[in-house]
């Protein structure tokens, strides 16, 4: 039970009487009629009262204390279900429950009326999430600013194997229960026009934005609860309305529905989030979203930091700006604008405070990633910020020519303008550029930011790249997922241990101990047993929880490569029907994600694992010792029953293209045993496990670099490997689509005459010695019940408030406040 929550401000009449109020007042039913969803959001709302009272009481006090903050700025919060996490977090989990039962209604079916708010896409979001929860945990101020959305991922289904993407509207027609308006806090955001140059009273040339038009940013708060402490931040999502009529021009031009047209128009900015990840689509609509957030957040730090009495001279010793990836940079002209023509500081001053405020972190390498804007579309829609760009650059340039005098290579590469047929501003050298602080997400991710990725800029800012590795927070991702797990824990090493990580270690000393292997293992066969009842339930195949689980769950892309894991099921299935001596433990593969809609190979993989699926599963040929399940429409809410059920975790990428990975802390947390690759945080997971208990396998990343360079060859792989070549092929036949041969011979063409760019082919039969490996150790039930349990124990430098404190002694240099 926590000890500083807010447990004993709890007065349970009081909290059913709101309920009650909610039910009638709110949603216009009675206890009567009520529905669970209208039980729920009543709950939700009488909840959120609690929680509003503290976020105001928390806003107050920091501004008073003249607290110094950081504010994550992030296009994407995948912050998941708030109520179960909300009443762990406020220390009211069993209060509340006793409270419903006595009004009727059962707390773990209510729970289950909430839809997830998919606000984000993958990692870089979830991440955003985890750190919210660790700041408020830790008490480090801090608000989170993004966009509401008002439709979140696309919700997936599969029609005939294939994915189809259908619309989330997250907040249902009755809205949020949690989040609360800020009327008071709205903002005005100029779009297009352009600069004049004007001579102000004191004979100074001066520049200023004559916008064309301005859209309004309304804010509504979800609060973040502090774990065990009274404090609740604000994430603080921005959602843009149309000024109606707001196209003055056209309204006295007396064009009223043109002017009512774009209005409408306006009301997009915030409709709808991109749904990729790891790649950069560069459209118009984006780049409005992006100014939109940024223009609204840095307007609304300034007047926090103004509210509470300070100068703008000391914004930068009060608040830092943390930007999630390059999706904010424009942030960066934003503010010097503000400096510049609002403030009139000047250039130098106003660089001083700008540089010092802004951190930055990069989360990946891939090139297809790594943003762009067309100078064209800037100047556009953003002139002043055009200006501010080039001035940034030309200052930076000169710079450059001090340090590689007459070096054109070096410029051009440096350069934040591309030079071609049209220009384009490249987001993270401008970021690199313009601030104090630029991090990398794991340790070997952050080397190769300074190896690969910017080598001149560690020369030329020495210190100013380094490394925050990634961290989730335990209270979800153990706490909240796998009661079963955290009751054995705490019978062991005490209950502080979601606040304390650390902690855990305790555990080591029972990885031997005859006796608690087998509860582990008990409370691992329950959670499967979960998994399983929901697999019958809701895609009606049966499982064994006998059988290895393991699983692969993560966005759809190449590099993750889900299809070299489809690559040994095939191999698995020809040799099941092929080879009389082959043996296997049962083993069912789970899959679980999102393809970008426009990503037609990541479809056809989809598409592939599930016609696999639909084959295996029923083929009774093979002993039922294989099963394959796609799970539909991955999310937060699902992850909390995948995570716990593991055995096995997949953590496959190309050696130095997984910048992180987060899943693979999860599951490693809830004792599931890893089959990686040497990339991301797999690196440090294996020096905090040891290697006995982690299976790596596959090329390293200067392996990788080399065999590119050298030339890579699938057809030789191919030619080599009898049991690749018949998994490969097939993918040409009609096996897996009767009567259509040829349905899932995309994979199989871009892995040989495609080139194979994730070298799947390279790594193909390492794989399937380690999974052969995995497959014999699971039948030594006691030293797999170890190594889960030792995997557990060593898992605490991967909670995201070890990471937190790394950002706030590292690079924001913030002290916690408590409430
Ligand atoms: O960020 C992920 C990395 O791939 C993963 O390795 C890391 O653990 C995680 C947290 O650091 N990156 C993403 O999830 N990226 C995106 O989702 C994304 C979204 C929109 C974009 C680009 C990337 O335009």
């Amino acid at each position: 039970m926590p000890k500083n929550g807010q447990t004993q401000q709890f007065n349970k009449a009081a909290f059913q009487a709101a309920v009650e109020k909610h039910l009638t007042t709110t949603y216009a039913t009675t206890d009567e009629t009520a529905s669970t969803r209208s039980w729920y959001l009543a709950m939700g709302k009488a909840l959120a009262e609690i929680s509003t009272g503290n976020l105001l009481a928390t806003e107050k006090n920091l501004a008073e204390q003249k607290a110094r903050s950081v504010n994550y700025l992030s296009l994407e919060f995948l912050i998941g279900r708030l109520t179960g996490n909300n009443l762990i977090s406020m220390g009211l989990y069993e209060n509340v429950a006793e409270a419903m039962e006595e009004m009727g209604q059962n707390l773990t079916d209510l729970l289950e009326e909430e839809r997830d708010p998919a606000l984000g896409n993958g990692g870089l979001g979830r991440l955003a999430a985890c750190f919210m929860d660790s700041l408020a945990a830790q008490e480090y101020p801090a608000v989170g600013y993004g966009l509401h959305y008002e439709y979140g991922l696309f919700r997936q289904s599969f029609v005939d194997g294939r994915q189809v993407e259908a619309p989330d509207a997250w907040r249902g027609i009755e809205g949020y229960p949690w989040e609360v308006l800020r009327p008071e806090l709205s903002q005005q955001v100029s779009l297009y026009g352009h600069v004049e140059g004007y001579t102000d009273e004191n004979g100074v040339e001066c520049r200023r934005w004559v916008p064309a038009m301005s859209v309004e940013g309304v804010a509504w708060d979800l609060p973040i609860v502090g774990y065990d402490n009274k404090s609740v931040y604000p994430l603080r999502l921005w959602e843009c309305r149309s000024n109606a009529p707001f196209n003055l021009a056209r309204f006295n031009d007396g064009d009223y529905v043109g002017a009512q047209y774009s209005a409408l128009e306006a009301g997009n900015v915030t409709k709808v989030l991109y749904p990729n990840d790891n790649h950069d689509q560069g459209k118009a609509l984006r780049l409005m979203q992006q100014y939109f957030h940024c223009a609204c957040s840095v307007a609304d730090i300034l007047r926090r930091h103004e509210a509470a009495g300070n100068t703008i001279e000391s914004l930068s010793k009060l608040e830092t700006i943390q930007l999630n990836d390059t999706h904010p940079t424009i942030a960066i002209p934003e503010l010097m604008r503000i400096l510049l023509d609002e403030y009139k500081l000047g250039w130098e001053k106003a660089w001083e405070i700008s540089s010092k405020t802004f951190a930055y972190t990069n989360h990946t390498l891939l090139p297809e990633a790594l943003e762009t804007w067309s100078e064209a579309l800037i100047h556009q829609m953003l002139p002043r910020h055009m200006e501010i760009i080039f001035e940034i650059n030309h200052r930076f340039m000169k710079q450059v020519e001090q340090t590689w005098p007459s070096n054109n290579e070096v410029k051009r590469k440096l350069s934040i303008i591309q030079e071609g047929p049209q220009r384009m501003v490249r987001m993270a050298n401008l970021c690199v550029v313009s601030t104090y602080a630029v991090n990398g997400v794991a340790a070997l991710h952050s080397e190769l930011v300074k190896r690969d990725l910017f080598p001149e800029f560690n020369e030329i800012f020495p210190g100013r790249l380094t490394n925050v590795t990634n961290g989730v927070t335990p209270r979800r991702w153990i706490k909240y997922c796998n009661p079963g797990l955290s009751a054995l824990i705490s019978e062991k090493v005490g209950n502080d241990w979601p606040a304390n990580l650390e902690k855990i270690a305790g555990l080591e000393k029972f990885a031997d101990d005859a006796a608690f292997q087998k509860r582990y293992m008990a409370v691992k066969k329950e959670n499967k047993q979960r998994l399983a009842d929901w697999v019958e339930e809701n895609m009606g195949i049966e499982l064994d929880t006998d059988a290895i689980f393991d699983i692969q769950i993560k966005r759809l892309h190449e590099y993750k490569r889900q299809h070299l894991n489809l690559l040994n099921i095939l191999a698995l299935y020809h040799r099941l029907l092929n080879d009389p001596t082959f043996d296997m433990h049962p083993r069912v593969f789970f899959f679980g994600a999102k393809a970008a809609p426009g990503y037609a190979l990541a479809k056809d993989i989809i598409f592939a694992i599930n016609k696999v699926a639909e084959k295996v599963n029923n083929d009774p040929r093979l002993g039922g010792k294989l099963k394959v399940v796609f799970i539909p429409d991955y999310r937060v809410s699902l992850a909390e029953i995948l995570f716990p059920a593991a055995d096995v975790s997949e953590q496959i990428s190309t050696a130095g293209k997984e910048a992180s990975g987060t899943g693979n802390m999860k599951f490693a947390m809830n004792g599931a045993l890893t089959i990686g690759t040497m990339d991301g945080a797999n690196v440090e997971m294996r020096e905090e496990v040891g290697d006995e208990n982690i299976f790596i396998f596959g090329l390293l990343v200067d392996e990788v670099q080399k065999l590119k360079q050298e030339g890579y060859d699938p057809y030789r792989y191919y030619h080599a490997d009898s049991l690749l070549r018949a998994a490969l092929d097939l993918l040409e036949t009609d096996e897996f689509t009767p009567g259509n041969p040829g349905q899932l011979a995309a994979i199989r063409h871009n892995l040989l005459e495609g080139g194979d760019p994730y070298l799947v082919l390279a790594d193909f039969a390492d794989y399937v010695k380690t999974q052969e490996k995995i497959d014999a150790e699971y039948r030594d039930q006691k030293t797999w019940a170890r190594k889960a349990i030792l995997n557990t124990a060593l898992m605490s430098k991967f909670s995201s408030d070890r990471s937190i404190r790394d950002y706030a002694n590292n690079i924001w240099k913030l002290e916690p406040v408590s409430l």
